[in-house]
């Protein structure tokens, strides 16, 4: 593929620079900015990141930021997730779904106040759904993007870093859990979680110009222990069942079929605009749904949707895969019908190498 130009409407992000002097050798676009899909390889990366520690430039990951009174009744609006039990200090997977239960994001929300929210998105312009609810019910509430860019630290040495930086009692953080922690002055939002199965932080860098600063301080206090510049790695994501928007699920997809249905409450979700539409399809279960797929013998790139067929008929489609070093088979996440998605069935997979056969798992391969 040829090379991407540059331009105001690829934004940048305060860690730029620190990518790109750590080499990094391909990009995708993710809300409208640069995500890093490769630094070294995405084998040697996979094996890294399960064996040491990566900072991530996830800046991709922007916060749709939720002020003003009206603040907590717009996020319930959003998502099917019963949100009245959650407290400030913590983050919840959130599905966010249009008046007829079609995904619109996967984001993780932080709720700092009863009237302040972050809502960490995935790659969808999830602000114009959001100001155009706030505007349409006449909510007493802003909407904006803040100057809030994430660093992931994330791997078995993650604890051991982000001590070194801000302190022992960032270690004392629970999953999902947020706290604010002090670098050089700057007070800022370190959660436990993160786009990987290996576990570590997420700071929330909420001034441009200590970017880099937070950058420098990362690796200077881990070059004993490795550390290297990652991102989210292909392999290990779908090794671990983590979904990834546009990719696996868009809005012809309710959260049901994505498997998240752990994440919804949608009976108690009152307000949730989609929660009629939801209710509804519950009562018969979803058709197809999310499947850890394995696939057998050489595979390519899945950049579309690999069709799945048995007994000659279109069963579903492969959406994610790639081959696992550690579990020596082609991992994938597929969606598949009902009549097929059982662990054990065995599927054939249409990829661009030719047909390739497949099983149906029990779990994802954490
Ligand atoms: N962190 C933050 N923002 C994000 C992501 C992130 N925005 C974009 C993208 N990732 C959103 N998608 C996901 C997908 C999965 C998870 C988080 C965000 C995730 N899932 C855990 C799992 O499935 O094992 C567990 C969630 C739970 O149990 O509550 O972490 O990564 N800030």
């Amino acid at each position: 593929m040829a090379l991407i130009s540059p331009s105001r409407r690829l934004r940048r992000t305060p860690f730029s620079e620190g990518v790109e002097r750590a080499g990094v050798s391909a990009y995708t676009i993710y809300n409208h900015m640069l995500l890093p899909t490769v630094f070294e390889s995405v084998e040697a990366d996979y094996r890294h990141l399960k064996d040491h520690v990566q900072v991530w430039d996830v800046a991709v990951e922007r916060q749709v930021e939720l002020r003003g009174p009206d603040a907590a009744r717009l996020m319930q609006m959003l998502t099917p997730r019963d949100l009245r039990g959650m407290l400030p200090g913590q983050c919840y997977y959130v599905p966010i779904v249009d008046e007829t239960g079609g995904m619109l994001n996967d984001p993780v929300a932080l709720k700092l106040t009863e009237d302040h929210w972050w809502i960490s998105i995935a790659d969808s312009d999830l602000l114009f759904w959001v100001k155009g609810l706030a505007y349409g019910y006449r909510l007493d509430v802003m909407v904006d993007e803040p100057d809030v860019s994430p660093l992931a630290v994330q791997g078995p040495k993650a604890d051991q870093l982000m001590a070194r930086v801000f302190g022992e009692d960032v270690t004392k953080l629970r999953f999902f859990r947020y706290g604010w922690f002090d670098f050089e002055g700057h007070s800022m939002i370190v959660a436990r979680s993160g786009y990987s199965k290996q576990g570590g932080f997420e700071i929330y860098m909420n001034d441009w110009d200590t970017g880099m600063p937070l950058w420098d301080a990362l690796f200077k206090a881990g070059e004993d222990l490795n550390v290297r510049a990652g991102c989210p790695n292909g392999i290990e994501r779908v090794e671990g069942g983590l979904l990834s928007y546009g990719n696996d699920m868009n809005r012809d997809n309710t959260p049901h079929e994505c498997g998240l249905g752990r994440f919804c409450s949608t009976q108690t979700a009152i307000g949730c605009v989609g929660r009629d539409a939801l209710l509804r399809v519950a009562k018969e279960g979803p058709a197809k749904q999310v499947r850890p797929i394995a696939i057998e013998g050489e595979i390519g790139r899945c950049d579309r949707a690999w069709p799945i067929y048995a007994g000659g008929k279109l069963r579903g489609h492969v959406t994610s895969a790639a081959y696992s070093p550690d579990f020596e088979t082609n991992v994938a996440i597929g969606m598949v019908r009902m009549t097929h998605w059982d662990a054990g069935t065995v599927l054939e997979v249409e990829t661009p190498d030719g047909m390739r056969k497949a099983t149906v798992q029990d779990e994802f391969w954490i």
